[in-house]
């Protein structure tokens, strides 16, 4: 029989407080918030029992609460470094490292294989004692080889919170499986807690989606089980908003189809119109979500709202293989608006490529090799294909010695305005949905400092051969001729595009590794629009 998968979703409470109550313990008393670009991105929890909200303005914060302590939190360095170190912590504990990490603060673990491996030692424990009493614990293994390394685990009940309240009808089967689940939760969250000092809010299920919202359920430093049984039970009374990856464009578009297709009222009003998983599911069908939102989207929305989610854990690399960024629009029809968002979402680019691709050195792990534009016409509607050029990525990105701001402008009018012109093709008019500039084909650095930017910053003091002696090893083979050639070419340093032929059109389904352009956080492309949400307050 085929056996569904357990999974334990983690997500850190109040995470950037967290951070800063690490290095400033002081903290943990007082209410504080971070803020980030004007709005409060986060509070601890002080702050959240006398009413400060998440992705509230600064400004009207201070107003209400002023004498709440405010963070700066725009450097974004310490938040990265704690994510990654409770990410590696958290995946040593995992058999085979299956640990899927999104943004800075979630972490899908695929638990199945430790599961599996103590249920059997579970029912050799049953056999020779099959007529007395079921055994009520069992020492649950934590490594296959070290028996001794583990945790005393009760088997007749579960560990925290039940998602509907309700026990299931029996501890058999997969039921068992999420009741050892739970402990396993509950001893990961208390060694992180005990060795790290993070507090976390877990949630165990079958799948992504139920054990996120699981986890949601009861907050901070809690966790929550739920067993399939009540899986619809658990969604039917959410909002479909509050879908994990069901954003408000397609939670309109939804909303849209429903309505005009019962009773021909156009609802405008968001009130009158019942959007609970249970009235959707009701008034709709899977045809009319693949009608109105695509095939491909149609079909995993559908299926969310059953609980179905067979997107499963995709282990996280060390390094990114691509790292992109990218916002929609109801329309974009001028080359000057074209030209701002591109310069915005360029610096939210370079800040993804200086928190993933450095380490706390500030050295380069990886370096990009290709810089790729993604556009959507309006007229493939929101959910069309993309089309995309690609060419090398100018050497400039690597640099310590130029300002963010001209790595920018060089970026722009050198690199994503002459591929937006290759996009539009001769068209003078045009009329774009989406726009997503992209870092891919991450060659990973050697092990020795592979610093590009000391390169420019001492080229005046070197000449060719100490150049190539000193850094041309730690640059990726297909930088190295490039980059020796950029400087042998000039006093000051300047970067030309290859002229080679290898621009391509990509068609392509949407992506799954997309990246927020205010705060950065990676997230599945539906969860970008949901995401997106929590900064309207600010725009
Ligand atoms: P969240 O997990 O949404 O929030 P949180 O960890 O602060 O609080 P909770 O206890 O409710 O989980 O986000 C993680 C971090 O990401 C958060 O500390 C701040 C940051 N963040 C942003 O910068 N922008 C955003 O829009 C959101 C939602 C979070
Ligand atoms: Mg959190």
């Amino acid at each position: 029989m085929l056996r569904s998968s357990v999974i334990i979703a983690l997500d850190w409470d109040a995470f950037y407080c967290s951070v800063e109550e690490h290095f400033n313990p002081e903290l943990k008393k007082i209410a504080f918030a971070v803020k980030q670009k004007g709005i409060i991105c986060t509070c601890n929890y002080v702050a959240r029992a006398l009413g400060v909200k998440k992705l509230q303005l600064h400004m009207e914060a201070l107003k209400q609460f002023p004498d709440l302590v405010i963070v700066n939190g725009e450097d974004l360095s310490r938040y990265r470094d704690a994510s990654k170190e409770l990410w590696y912590f958290t995946r040593d504990m995992v058999w085979g490292g299956k640990v899927e990490r999104l943004g800075f603060d979630e972490l899908f673990l695929d638990v199945t294989e430790m599961i599996d491996f103590n249920i059997a030692l579970l029912d050799n424990l049953h056999v020779p004692r099959a007529s007395s009493q079921p055994v009520s614990s069992l020492f649950f293994r934590m490594s296959k080889d070290e028996p001794s390394v583990g945790f005393s685990c009760p088997v007749s009940s579960v560990a925290g919170n039940l998602a509907t309240g309700s026990l299931p009808g029996d501890f058999r089967g997969d039921n068992l499986r999420l009741v050892l689940g739970s402990h396993l939760c509950h001893y990961i969250r208390s060694q992180i807690l005990d060795l790290k000092g993070y507090t976390s809010s877990g949630g165990v299920s079958i799948n992504k989606t139920l054990a996120k919202m699981a986890g949601a359920s009861h907050k901070p430093n809690q966790q929550t089980v739920l067993f399939p049984e009540f899986a619809q039970d658990f969604l039917d009374t959410y909002d479909i908003g509050r879908i994990p990856w069901i954003g408000h464009k397609s939670k309109s578009i939804i909303l849209d189809a429903i309505y005009k297709a019962t009773d021909n009222v156009n609802h405008t009003v968001e009130g009158e119109r019942d959007a609970t998983v249970f009235n959707v599911r009701h008034m709709a069908n899977k045809q009319l979500f693949i009608n109105s939102l695509g095939q491909s989207s149609g079909d995993k929305l559908w299926d969310l709202l059953h609980g179905v989610d067979q997107t499963g854990v995709q282990p996280t690399p060390d390094m990114p293989t691509q790292i992109s960024i990218e916002d929609t629009f109801k329309s974009l029809t001028s080359v000057i608006e074209v030209h701002n968002v591109l310069r915005r979402l360029s610096y939210s680019l370079l800040d993804r490529m200086y928190i993933d691709l450095k380490d706390s050195n500030g050295d380069w792990l990886g370096h990009p090799q290709t810089a790729r534009l993604s556009t959507r016409p309006r007229s493939t509607g929101f959910y069309g294909s993309r089309i995309s050029r690609s060419d090398s990525l100018p050497s400039i990105v690597f640099s310590s010695s130029h300002s963010r701001g001209s790595i920018v402008d060089y970026l722009v009018d050198r690199c994503w305005m002459p591929l937006f012109s290759k996009l539009i093709g001769d068209a003078k008019i045009f009329d774009i949905v989406l726009l997503n500039v992209a870092v891919v084909n991450i060659e990973k650095s050697p092990a020795k400092s592979s610093d590009i930017t000391s390169f420019f910053g001492k080229k005046k003091h070197m000449d060719n051969s100490q150049l190539y002696d000193v850094h041309r090893e730690g640059l990726p083979v297909t930088k190295r001729a490039k980059v020796v050639g950029d400087y042998a070419d000039s006093e000051v340093a300047h970067f030309e595009f290859l002229e080679d032929d290898d621009e391509d059109v990509i068609f392509e389904e949407d992506s799954y590794n997309e990246s927020c352009v205010v705060c950065g956080q990676r997230m599945m492309n539906f969860a970008l629009e949901a995401h997106m949400r929590f900064h309207e307050l600010g725009d």
